[in-house]
């Protein structure tokens, strides 16, 4: 492929305002260094982290400084097409300062944006000045691509456009092109990164209440086996991680893709960690057993054990027999020693204190079972604009008495994790019944520990329960 000498591409992940780093996260963007790793074949790109060269400014005075920091960035800078990645609406602050930064600087070049945000709330990005020059809804490579194709002949458009992103054919597929990382990483993880999030799939076709992903391709599409099985070993042994999280939105969906990459990846005996979030309902014996070959941890979007609040959240058309496909799953990773955790979400629109009780009914039945590797993950419900469930919140306070007490939180100068999480889920269970979810986790705590295998334990330790580091069962461990 010939590359191009214009239009140069930077690509930017703006970082986030309000979102306190009470977790670290340091992670290499994948969803913008893959579209950087299509647009390359054709043209130069240039990749910038402000989350992780700025950081993420949480008061006037930082957002003051993270300003000056981004402007003095873009002064030095020899670009033509700012390609600003508000992946999430946590994201949507940093966005616009960023874009309006730019235009100040540069008001002939273009201005891009992309991402789920964008997806979900274009109209978001529309100013009286137009700052913005295109919002990209859905995969943003042929929509960039073609920006790029028009830019020596095209000038800025008059007012924003908004574009609907075209989905990229499997066969135009492109991993991860590591190199336009390189001096990025050098500089800001000199001693290395522990892991990257890779995708091995793009798509899927559920529609669950809470989640955004259905606004784009529904159709699930996998890298064939065999590449899916290089792009992993790839970033594995150019980067030297001890993990890869397979960041895929359905991982696996196709049986016959599940077992043949699992049966790729055993013969080349990786010695790094692989983890990803699946559908309880996929996997069966011989999934588990091909598994059991390798270090893996296993995220089921479960959600809930109650059948009911799983018919709003459309997990399922058929609650009891995914709840009894939870349990055959959960008991074969069991049985085969493979740790792996039940995603909860509580509090979520039209949850009672009956619907806590099933699904805590459930936790009991499962925390009786000894030398467990089944590690909780629970979290309360977060309201993200997009979903099923915002788009119909106005059914949800009718019929439950739901309230979302932040609707734009986004937009708001305040903790933007909690806002989003302000959200009563019914007229039965407000105020002081919010937090009656965290006291029925609480008094089962203890159990929960004790049915844990010491491996599951130590891992739960590490990731989801880092209280449990001061329980002596907990072996500290070094890594990078
Ligand atoms: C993997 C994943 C993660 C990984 C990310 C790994 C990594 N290092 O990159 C982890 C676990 C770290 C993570 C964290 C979070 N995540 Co997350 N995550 C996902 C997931 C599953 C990815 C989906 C996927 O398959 N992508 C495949 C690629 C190919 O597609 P893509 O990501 O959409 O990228 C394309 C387009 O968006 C577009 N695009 C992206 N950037 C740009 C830029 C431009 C200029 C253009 C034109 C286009 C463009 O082009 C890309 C290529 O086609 C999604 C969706 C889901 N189903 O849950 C949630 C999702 C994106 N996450 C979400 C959230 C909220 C978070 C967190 C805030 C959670 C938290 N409580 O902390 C954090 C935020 C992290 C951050 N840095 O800001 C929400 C966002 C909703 C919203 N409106 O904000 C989603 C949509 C899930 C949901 N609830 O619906 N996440
Ligand atoms: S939660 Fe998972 S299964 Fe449900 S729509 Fe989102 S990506 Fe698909």
């Amino acid at each position: 492929m010939n590359q191009r000498t214009t239009p140069t591409i930077l690509l930017v992940y703006p970082s986030s305002f309000y979102y306190p780093m009470e977790q670290e996260r340091f992670e290499i963007k994948s969803s913008l260094l893959l579209l950087g790793s299509f647009l390359v074949q054709y043209f130069p790109v240039i990749y910038a982290d402000f989350e992780i060269t700025i950081g993420r400014p949480t008061g006037n005075i930082q957002i003051k400084r993270f300003e000056r920091q981004v402007k003095a960035f873009l002064e030095n800078q020899s670009y033509d097409i700012l390609a600003i990645s508000c992946w999430t609406s946590l994201s949507y602050m940093a966005t616009m300062s960023v874009a309006k930064i730019a235009r100040e600087l540069y008001p002939e070049k273009l201005v891009v944006v992309g991402g789920y945000h964008p997806s979900a709330i274009p109209e978001d990005f529309l100013t009286a000045d137009n700052i913005i020059d295109y919002v990209i809804k859905g995969e943003g490579e042929l929509a960039l691509m073609q920006i790029a194709e028009n830019y020596p002949t095209a000038k800025r458009p008059s007012e924003t456009k908004i574009v609907a992103g075209a989905t990229i054919l499997p066969e135009n597929f492109i991993g991860m092109n590591w190199d336009i990382v390189e001096s990025f990483l050098k500089t800001n993880f000199p001693a290395g990164l522990r892991s990257v999030a890779l995708y091995l799939s793009r798509g899927c076709p559920f529609d669950c209440s809470f989640c955004m992903e259905s606004l784009k391709e529904r159709r699930w599409h996998p890298y064939p086996p065999e590449m899916a099985v290089n792009e992993v070993n790839s970033a594995a042994e150019q980067l030297k991680v001890s993990a890869i999280n397979l960041g895929d939105a359905c991982f696996g969906l196709q049986s016959r893709w599940r077992k043949e990459f699992f049966t790729r990846l055993i013969e080349r005996n990786p010695n790094f960690w692989i983890t990803f979030e699946t559908r309880p309902e996929l996997f069966d014996e011989e999934d588990v057993k091909l598994l059991s070959h390798l270090k893996v941890a296993i995220e089921l979007g479960v959600e809930s054990f109650s059948p009911y609040i799983l018919g709003l959240m459309n997990k399922t058309k058929n609650p009891q027999k995914f709840l009894d496909d939870f349990r055959k799953t959960s008991s074969l990773l069991n049985q085969y020693g493979i740790v792996h955790m039940a995603n909860l979400i509580f509090n979520h629109p039209g949850e009672t204190e009956r619907t806590l009780q099933e699904t805590f009914a459930v936790v009991d039945e499962l925390i009786d079972i000894s030398d467990s590797y089944l590690i909780w993950a629970c979290h309360d419900y977060m309201h993200y604009p997009g979903s099923f469930l915002d788009r119909n919140k106005e059914q949800f306070e009718k019929e439950y008495g739901t309230r979302i007490l932040v609707r734009e939180w986004w937009k708001v100068n305040e903790d933007q994790l909690v806002n989003c999480r302000k959200v009563i889920p019914s007229s039965g269970l407000s105020d002081d019944k919010l937090k009656l979810w965290r006291s029925m986790y609480k008094e089962r705590e203890n159990r929960i520990k004790n049915s844990l295998h010491p491996d599951a334990f130590q891992f739960a330790a590490e990731t989801y329960s880092p209280s449990w580091r001061r329980d002596p069962r907990y072996r500290p461990t070094t890594s990078k």
